[in-house]
């Protein structure tokens, strides 16, 4: 698979690296900046799915190359699977991490249940083709923010089987249990039937 050239359409440059950790150079993975294209894509959408779909497809029209895109969220049981798909901009449209956290924290505070997932759907445009994938991370928020790795939601959430936030991990231990690198490894498998 070594020689596969990949655009990954995000800007968001912490999930570049993520990606790149799991493909390692299996696959050629460029980012947005690296293949020379500078755009906002719209996120219009009220799933995760028709999300990644706008974003590859878009991406997809201008390069006429395969690519991929995903679109992320944390989804909390309390709060009927919020923040979901409005992850990014919870608090507002500045996309602030620290805001975000501050105001999934309040609306949890008086719940019991702090029940949490991320989940990751990735849009894959192969040869014109459209294929989806999707990785769950199943764990736990804690309002007791810890860490400074990662992104996001990374300092307050807990993954089943370990007792550290994502925001304490290295990139190689989030990504043993990782909603994106699941995603990506499901992605892998299918390129491997194709090549
Ligand atoms: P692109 O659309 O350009 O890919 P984005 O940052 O807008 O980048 P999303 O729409 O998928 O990406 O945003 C989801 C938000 O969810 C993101 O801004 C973070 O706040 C959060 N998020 C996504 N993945 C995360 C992770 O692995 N750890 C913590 N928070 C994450």
């Amino acid at each position: 698979m070594a020689n596969i050239d990949l655009i990954f359409a995000t800007n968001n440059a912490n999930k570049v690296k993520e990606i790149k950790a799991v493909t390692g150079n299996h696959l050629n993975i460029l980012s947005l900046k690296e293949a020379g294209i500078e755009i906002d894509i719209p996120e219009p959408h009220d799933t995760l799915e028709a999300n990644a779909s706008e974003k590859s497809r878009v991406i997809h029209a201008i390069t006429k190359k395969n690519c991929f895109s995903e679109d992320t969220g944390l989804e909390v049981f309390a709060l009927n699977g919020e923040p979901g798909v409005k992850s990014a901009r919870y608090a507002g449209d500045t996309r602030d991490f620290q805001a975000n956290i501050d105001l999934l924290l309040h609306r949890l505070s008086n719940k019991v249940n702090k029940t949490a997932q991320f989940r990751t759907v990735i849009s894959l445009i192969w040869n014109n083709q459209e294929y989806l994938f999707e990785g769950i991370c199943k764990g736990q928020i804690n309002a007791d923010q810890k860490g400074s790795e990662g992104f996001g939601y990374d300092p307050i959430f807990i993954p089943d089987g370990s007792s550290k936030r994502f925001a304490e991990m290295t990139m190689d231990e989030k990504n043993k249990f990782s909603h994106r690198k699941k995603a990506m490894q499901q992605l892998m498998s299918f390129l491997n039937t194709k090549w």
